[in-house]
């Protein structure tokens, strides 16, 4: 068996970022039709929903860059138990009185493992193999395991995607670098529905040296340089 390591070299800030590509996960939280399409829990909390539309179209070309990398991937859903018994009040009680977790929404029962706006968007679905994580919280490390799942595939260094920027996937990435992960976001193929919280979310990883981890758009890692180590 050889244990080579192919590492890439990644044009990003604030400065080059190399992954082992035989250890690098990528991590595409919550593609999922409630955050993405009308009528879902995102939607419920009184969001233009068709701001990440965009979003998928680019994570899907990572995901596919990734796949061809032979890289591997776990995908996450934010989800709860059909009697909520995994939700806290503090969570439930957040946000529209209207529609709540929970609640019958146009797609099913908000926020519900098993409701189809709980279900991810069809080009972002994990293909036999790959993880599939369903979360209680906005970081996908609490109360799942994904950590234990890294650790067994000797995982060290974390590609990031998905929604929303600043909550999901910042929460997941700052759990991530506390846990030792070499964690870089990639730009294109996360979205907020508040363009400013995306910005201020990409700014505050990379600053302080990288306080957090790194950002690159996809295209840094289409051209990415190969350095072999033995
Ligand atoms: N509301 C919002 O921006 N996000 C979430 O509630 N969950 C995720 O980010 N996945």
């Amino acid at each position: 068996m050889s244990h080579t390591i192919h590492w890439l070299e990644i044009d990003a800030q604030p400065h080059t970022y190399k992954l082992p590509l035989e250890k690098t996960a990528l991590v595409m939280i919550d593609m999922q039709r409630d955050f993405i399409q009308p009528g879902g829990f995102g939607a419920a909390l009184g969001n233009d929903v068709g701001r990440l539309a965009d979003t998928v179209k680019v994570a899907r070309q990572l995901l596919d860059w990734c796949r061809a990398q032979g890289m591997l991937i776990a995908h996450t859903r934010e989800a709860h138990a059909a009697d909520l018994s995994d939700c806290p009040p503090a969570k439930l009680n957040r946000g529209s009185p209207a529609l709540k977790i929970g609640d019958a929404g146009p797609m099913g029962r908000i926020l519900v493992d098993g409701e189809a706006g709980s279900d991810f968007v069809p080009e972002l679905v994990p293909l036999p193999g790959e993880l599939e994580i369903v979360k209680p919280g906005k970081g996908a490390f609490y109360a799942t395991e994904l950590g234990s799942l890294l650790q067994q595939s000797g995982v060290t260094h974390l590609l990031f995607a998905g929604v929303t920027t600043e909550v999901c996937v910042q929460t997941t990435m700052r759990e991530a670098n506390d846990r030792g992960y070499e964690c870089l976001l990639v730009e294109d193929a996360t979205e907020s529905y508040f363009p400013e919280f995306k910005q201020a979310t990409l700014a505050m990883i990379r600053s302080q040296g990288g306080i957090v981890g790194w950002t690159a758009p996809l295209s840094a890692l289409q051209g990415a340089r190969e350095n072999v180590h033995g």
